[in-house]
């Protein structure tokens, strides 16, 4: 039987600086989300990249006294690594200079044309370099410093020059009827409301092309022009899969499941992305969810504040699985968040350390110790343990509701209540007690604990699946039966299993003093 398909892309990153935990946070989120999936019996593609095109890299890059080209090397190369250093377990990393990319861009600018919404006019109005994107004169405003900016707060200069437009007034009641059929098309709700009446003030149509750099894919027909840098950059998710060769093996994952970006361009991917594909005939993505910013105690980050915090830095510090599970569990996925040293060690500490840690390494070694290192005998189960037990099957219905609608904190919370209640389960039924006065007795209690981490470990490893791993090995669990499938009683620990000497997954984060530096 062939598997649903699933297909999850990030944002592709603007590679003219070095990735910040802001571009992390997108691709920890979205790697959890096609995990996820994947667990859960999918067939998911994960596509993330770099865009680089477009006027900031030239000019960053002419900064730099380097070629545009060489900045994207240097700096893909990071993301990259980056990817590697976050454990994400995408499919395929795309670069925009990449010979498909330009294959492909080209093939949909044509489909546009072909379809009459493509003209050649002339341009003139206000760009922002920083957000690649144009304004509208009442979008913008003169602040004191007499500079003038953009909604976003970015600095727009005037741009006049000839340039082909794509007709994306002719898309308003198009987009309309598209966000009204399809309630779900962009999420969270606010994203939503905010596109819909942007949408509904009117749209302009939109300038495609430029003529003064050339660091871009070419237009086809006309060499002197570059495409604007969002047509090309959009098009990423179905070069991917192998547009515009829809016999691609990969191109089955087309319509993609859902575009997971920030909700500062969410107006590119709910706005423009759609109409270029109602324009070139190409079905639409389910889902567009603008995720939200991350703030470093609360101030916004950004190369020029000077706070950018470097993610390879922080997972060094903290430990890749608890620098994932901090951001998964303690921002609501959707709105913004801030973090601090603080606040990662409290909740590392609180849910890993001394929750799911500390209830596996318990019973882990009172298993070691008191029942000859085998997974001990289950006797008839109490109704305590059938609760408990039940409530780590229970965490799988919720987690999957949640994680369909990108709620990513409301599963690990699920999870981890299950982890709280294990632990009162454990506290309560005093197995060392057990021990002399009912051995049998605490031989069931013992592997209802063991099974319920195994349970909880099989969930956990999309948000932590370097630990939740670990935790799997420690309970001799084979790699064929960690799907979501073998959460079911039906795959239980099996009684008499030998088990490998327990060891800590989740090690305490310790201030460094100066007598302990
Ligand atoms: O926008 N917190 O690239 P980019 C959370 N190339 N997310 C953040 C963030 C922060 N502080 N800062 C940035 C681009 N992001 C385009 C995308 S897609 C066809 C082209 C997010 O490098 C941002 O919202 O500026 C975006 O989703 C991603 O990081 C890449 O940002």
């Amino acid at each position: 039987m062939s598997r649903d398909t699933f297909y999850i892309t990030t944002a592709i990153s603007y590679p003219n600086g070095k990735p910040h935990i802001g571009h992390a946070y997108e691709l920890i989120a979205t790697d959890a989300l096609a995990r996820f999936q994947r667990l859960d019996g999918k067939q998911v593609f994960f596509l993330t990249g770099t865009d680089e095109h477009g006027i900031k890299m030239l000019q960053t890059a002419k900064r730099e006294g380097i070629s545009a080209r060489e900045l994207a090397d240097r700096n893909s190369a990071e993301f990259k690594r980056m990817a590697t250093a976050l454990n994400a377990s995408n499919d395929d990393f795309i670069r925009t200079t990449e010979e498909r990319h330009y294959a492909a861009s080209q093939a949909i600018w044509k489909a546009m044309a072909a379809n009459g919404d493509v003209y050649k006019g002339g341009y003139a109005g206000w760009y922002s370099v920083r957000d690649e994107a144009y304004y509208g004169e009442e979008e913008t405003e003169v602040r004191p410093d007499n500079v003038r900016y953009g909604p976003q707060g970015t600095p727009v200069e005037w741009v006049e020059e000839e340039s082909y437009f794509f007709r994306l007034s002719a898309y308003q009641d198009k987009l309309v009827a598209l966000y009204e059929g399809q309630p779900d098309f962009i999420g969270p709700a606010e994203r939503r409301n905010e596109v819909m009446s942007f949408v509904k003030s009117g749209l302009k149509d939109l300038s495609i092309s430029r003529t003064t750099f050339d660091w871009g894919v070419p237009v086809p027909g006309d060499e002197k022009h570059v495409m604007y840098v969002w047509v090309d950059a959009l098009t990423n998710y179905i070069t991917g899969v192998g547009y515009p060769d829809e016999k691609d093996e990969k191109w089955k994952f087309w319509p993609a499941d859902a575009h997971i970006i920030g909700k500062d361009i969410v107006r590119f991917h709910a706005v423009y992305w759609p109409a270029f594909l109602m324009s070139a005939g190409i079905p639409l993505p389910k889902r567009v969810f603008g995720h939200g910013f991350l703030f470093n105690r609360g101030e916004k980050m950004s190369k020029s504040v000077g706070n950018v915090i470097d993610p390879f830095t922080m997972i060094e510090h903290y430990g890749l699985d608890q620098v994932r599970y901090f951001f998964l569990r303690e921002v609501p996925f959707g709105q913004d968040g801030s973090y601090s040293h603080e606040a990662i060690v409290n909740r590392t500490n609180a849910d890993l350390a001394n929750g799911l840690g500390n209830l596996a390494q318990r019973s882990l070694s009172m298993i070691a110790k008191n029942c000859g290192g085998v997974v001990p005998k289950r006797g008839d189960l109490a109704e305590a343990d059938k609760v408990i037990l039940d409530q780590a099957i229970d965490a799988l219905a919720t987690a999957r509701k949640a994680m369909a609608e990108q709620g990513i904190h409301l599963a690990l919370a699920a999870i981890f209540g299950v982890v709280a209640e294990a632990d009162r389960y454990f506290a309560g039924q005093e197995p060392w007690a057990l021990k002399k006065t009912n051995p049998e007795r605490m031989e069931t209690v013992l592997w209802t604990t063991a099974e319920v981490v195994r349970r909880v470990a099989v969930l956990c490893q999309p948000f932590i699946p370097g630990s939740a791993g670990k935790l799997l090995d420690l309970l001799a669990v084979p790699a064929d039966y960690r799907e979501f499938v073998h959460v079911h009683a039906d795959h239980a620990l099996v009684s008499g299993t030998a088990l490998p000497a327990p060891e800590g997954v989740f090690p305490r984060y310790v201030e460094q003093t100066d007598a302990n530096a």
